[in-house]
């Protein structure tokens, strides 16, 4: 395995001087944020990030994420041209060295949660999701990091209409369209396309969410049967409910040579089916870290892993979820079990 960390670019107060002293660290995950959603990612820019992350002594060769137009998750207006940027930014970012990229088929929201820093016992703070408060939000008024929010009210209540009234089925039919169209493109680039879980793992505001659990894996999976067709297997996505078994999932999608990027992190599942975001220690959580990198071992997995959200502490402010030690904590955590690991293997 690789270890990465992500980092948001030149805006990120986690800077690459910090990421590159976190040990074992091989390089970053990161994106071009100033691309419209939909638009081409022009080489000149691949072209800065990469060098910017070079020069720091660090490696890019995974991309988080290039976003999926709205348009496209729903086959209406522009989708087609969109559909054929996509295609174009996977051309451009294989020229410069792009290897694996992650993307996801979530409608409108990204990664939900009911609040982004929730203190906890020890005086860290977390993202939690509370099913209770997430029941009263209204979703034509939320915003939180990494969500479009380029929406008024107005049309972010009628995306969400047009979401309601296509229904799962009619998400999977758009996803396997695009899929279709993409991955050809890929395979011949030779860049491995992973895509993100929904998280949480269950349809919220009556919105459809696809990419839950195994039957909905197989079922992505068989869209388009190339290895390059994968998965960004995210622990504290789909392992928010106990309905997901993550290190058997790793086994069945390890072996099968589907998984591309490791997202890993502990959550802690509470009595109502709620959440809250944990240190990454097995022992913090729910998840069972050990068990998690053992199976990735024994399918002799060689993508990329990265910390996912760690909480924030030793008074540490910044992006939820994206600070630098709780992360860096995680990241020497799951590299002495993996060391562990080798030795004894
Ligand atoms: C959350 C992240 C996600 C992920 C996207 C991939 O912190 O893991 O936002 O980057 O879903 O497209």
């Amino acid at each position: 395995m690789k270890m990465t960390f992500r980092w948001y670019g030149s805006d990120d107060p986690v800077t690459l001087e910090n990421i590159r002293q976190i040990p074992g660290m091989t390089g970053v995950v990161s994106a071009i944020y100033s691309i419209p959603v939909g638009e081409v990612w022009p080489e000149e820019e691949i072209v800065k990030l990469k060098k910017q992350v070079e020069d720091a002594g660090l490696e890019l060769e995974v991309i988080e994420s290039v976003p999926v137009h709205e348009d496209i998750k729903l086959a209406r207006g522009d989708y087609k041209r969109y559909i054929e940027n996509y295609k174009t930014t996977i051309r451009n970012l294989a020229k410069h060295g792009i290897k694996c990229i992650c993307y996801n088929f979530m409608p409108v929201f990204d990664w939900t949660r009911s609040r982004l820093d929730q203190p906890l016992e020890d005086g860290s703070n977390a993202l939690v999701y509370y099913r209770e408060d997430v029941d009263k939000m209204d979703p034509t008024k939320l915003a939180l990091p990494g969500w479009d929010s380029s929406y008024s009210t107005d049309e972010m209540s009628q995306l969400i209409d047009a979401y309601k009234e296509l229904g799962e089925e009619g998400l999977w039919k758009n996803l396997e369209y695009f899929i279709k169209e993409i991955m050809p493109v890929a395979v011949e680039c030779d860049v491995n396309m992973g895509i993100h879980p929904d998280d949480p793992p269950w349809p919220i505001f009556g919105i459809p969410r696809i990419i839950t659990c195994e039957a909905n894996l197989d079922r992505f999976l068989a869209l388009y049967p190339d290895k390059h067709h994968g998965l960004t297997l995210c622990s504290g996505s789909l392992g928010c409910t106990n309905l997901n078994d993550i290190p058997a999932l790793i086994r069945k999608y390890g072996k099968e040579g589907r998984i591309h990027f490791a997202h890993i992190r502990n959550v802690k599942i509470l009595d109502d089916g709620s959440f809250e975001e944990s240190a990454h220690l097995s022992g913090c959580g729910s998840l069972d870290i050990v068990e998690i990198l053992k199976a990735y071992h024994e399918t002799g997995f060689k993508g990329y892993v990265r910390p996912d959200h760690g909480r924030m502490i030793w008074g540490e402010t910044g992006k939820p979820g994206y600070g630098l030690y709780d992360r860096a904590l995680g990241a020497t955590y799951m590299n002495g079990i993996w060391e562990t690991l080798e030795k004894l293997s």
